[in-house]
């Protein structure tokens, strides 16, 4: 009967549905009729763009015509990767930037101003924390606190709170924040919720439909997905990224039209890769979480996962990453040193499983003590499941963790 069901409810939205689905937009959104019948989006390899006249000048620099002036504030071909991401994360705009860190200084710098006051997640990846301590220097307090429990986020507002920032799941604990929740609260307060949607990408969670305003990627990981380019994403309303184009426009991160070109292809098969990595990120799990080394698996798909729940509420994906805690921290060098297979290096959600251990990689700028009273603890070990044969990823996991004593 159940199963009836289903197809019967997928036949409706088939026939009920009013715009194509996310593969076809994932491959075909942002697509611009190319004069010479390109198939694929040209790559615009220029700095400036030529006027037609100067009268045609004067009014595109003064906002009165849309024209390409300069390829630091607007590219054809970075232009196609904003629409798509657009489109896919259901915002009205996008902007693309070199890096997710520069997405994410500009998404800030065009929200924020001296005297006001920012909470955020405390387990965040590490240089968006480091960003965050080093806007105390411009007048800009943050609040570090656990906001997976929504309370907590009650309480820190004060009359100058201007922004929520979070990763959910958050990198590298894969701690939950509930995105309606946590929007909800902070509109009441006049705050914008600003979510960094990198680990689950627009085909798992759609944090803009659940409240947020601002949604943010490091385009590096699994938007592009094959680890070869840097880029970063900002998606939300016309209005603020009209005011972040002008803010990023003068700190000049730019993303190159290559690399923009590189993620657009990228994109084409996010879905496939997204469904495959969570394939074998599955089973990762379940094999660690019974194997006697491992103290602990943080996965959203495994059943006992905390906030299961929540996992179910707002995402349709468990996605790639799982954090891991090995019994004791002095057998971590051990356990990377004598993987094979797995490669141990920071960054993640490319087509190859990378590890890395957060406490002295990606998150050894938090001082230990804090680090600890977040959960990022020694022994704790961060998989990017890959999208190689998942029994040569369990293999060499095995082979490393039999060598820990
Ligand atoms: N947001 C998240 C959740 C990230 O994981 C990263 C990078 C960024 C933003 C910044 O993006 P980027 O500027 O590098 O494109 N995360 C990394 C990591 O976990 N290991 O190396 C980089």
């Amino acid at each position: 009967m159940h199963g009836i069901y289903v197809l019967k409810k997928e036949i409706e939205n088939i026939m009920n549905r009013k715009k194509p689905g996310f593969s076809t937009r994932a491959i075909h959104a942002g697509d611009k009729e190319e004069e010479t019948g390109a198939v694929t989006t040209p790559i615009y390899q220029t700095a400036p763009f030529k006027f037609k006249s100067a009268a045609r000048a004067a009014s595109v620099m003064a906002g009165d015509e849309k024209g390409y002036v300069y390829s630091r504030g607007l590219n054809p071909t970075t232009e196609v990767l904003e629409e798509k991401m657009a489109d896919l994360e259901g915002g009205e705009a996008a902007l693309a930037q070199a890096t997710g860190m520069a997405a994410i200084s500009a998404a800030v710098f065009t929200e924020v101003k001296a005297g006001d006051h920012i909470i955020a997640d405390e387990v965040i990846y590490g240089s968006t924390y480091d960003l965050f301590i080093d806007l105390a220097k411009f007048g800009v307090d943050v609040s570090f606190i656990d906001t997976s429990d929504v309370s907590n986020v009650k309480a820190a507002f004060r009359p100058g709170t201007k922004l929520v920032f979070f990763e959910t799941p958050a990198n590298p604990t894969m701690k939950l924040t509930d995105i309606k929740a946590v929007s909800e609260l902070a509109h009441e307060r006049n705050a914008t919720v600003m979510v960094d949607n990198t680990y689950m990408t627009p085909y798992f969670q759609k944090p803009l439909s659940l409240g947020a305003d601002v949604v943010l990627h490091s385009a590096t990981k699994y938007l592009n997905g094959h680890g070869d380019t840097l880029g970063g994403i900002i998606v939300g309303s016309s209005d603020f990224i009209k005011r972040a184009r002008h803010t990023a426009k003068n700190i000049g991160g730019a993303i190159s039209p290559f690399n923009s070109w590189l993620i657009i292809r990228g994109m084409k098969t996010l879905p496939v890769r997204m469904d495959r990595h969570t394939e074998n990120a599955m089973a990762v799990a379940r094999f660690l979480q019974g194997h006697e080394k491992v103290d602990k698996v943080n996965y959203p798909g495994l059943t006992d996962f905390p906030q299961y729940d929540l996992a179910r509420k707002q995402m349709s994906g468990a996605g790639g990453m799982i954090a891991f805690m090995l019994k004791y921290a002095d057998d971590v060098p051990v356990f990377l040193g004598t993987l094979e297979l797995c490669t141990l290096a920071v960054s993640l959600g490319e087509t190859g499983t990378l590890i890395q251990h957060p406490a002295t990689m990606t998150h050894a700028v938090i001082p230990r003590e804090k680090r600890i009273k977040y959960g990022i603890a020694d022994e704790l070990v961060r998989l990017s499941v890959g999208l190689e044969d998942v029994e040569d990823i369990i293999a060499d996991l095995g082979q490393a963790l039999d060598r820990v004593i």
